[in-house]
C-alpha cells in the first residue's frame, strides 16, 4: 500500500511548477510507482489561461475548489468549471484551461507520467519510454 499527504510531497521533486507559472503540480502516484496511470492535485492560478495539448496522453480532471472554464479547441465550445466538475480529455482534445480563482484539479494520467513532466511550446508532454515491466 502506497500513503503519501500533500505535505510530504511539498518542495520535493514530486512538486512540479510550470514554466510559465500558470499552475503547480503535486504528483502522489507516479509510473515509478507501478499502477498504470498516474495521479495529481494541481493548483491553476487565477487569472491565467493554458494551452494544452496531451497529444500522448488520456486525462480524467476533477475539481474540488476554484473557478474556471475549459475551452475545447476542436468544437469551439466552452464549460464552465467548479467545484464537482469533472473533464476527461478522452480524443486528446486540444485545449485552453482559464483559471476565474485558483482551481485546485484533481487529474489522473493514462499513460502515467514519469515525474518532471513540463508542456512543451505546443502544450504537449512527451511520451518517455515505457517498458511493460514499468507499466
Ligand atoms: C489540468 C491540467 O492538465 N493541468 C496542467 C498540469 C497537469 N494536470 C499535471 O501535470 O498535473
Amino acid at each position: 500500500m502506497i500513503v503519501r499527504s500533500l505535505e510530504e510531497i511539498r518542495g520535493t521533486e514530486r512538486e512540479i511548477k510550470a514554466k510559465n507559472g500558470n499552475w503547480t503540480s503535486r504528483r502522489f502516484i507516479l509510473r515509478g510507482d507501478e499502477m498504470g496511470f498516474s495521479f495529481h492535485d494541481t493548483t491553476i492560478y487565477a487569472g491565467t489561461k493554458t494551452y494544452i495539448w496531451y497529444r500522448h496522453h488520456l486525462e480524467a480532471v476533477y475539481c474540488v475548489e476554484g473557478e474556471g472554464e475549459i475551452e475545447d479547441i476542436e468544437t469551439g465550445k466552452t464549460h464552465h468549471i467548479s467545484d464537482g466538475t469533472m473533464y476527461a480529455l478522452n480524443k486528446h482534445e486540444r485545449h485552453f484551461l482559464r483559471a476565474k480563482t485558483d482551481l485546485r484539479l484533481i487529474c489522473v494520467f493514462n499513460p502515467p507520467l514519469t515525474g518532471n513532466e513540463d508542456h512543451d511550446e505546443d502544450g504537449v508532454y512527451p511520451l518517455m519510454e515505457t517498458t511493460v515491466e514499468q507499466i
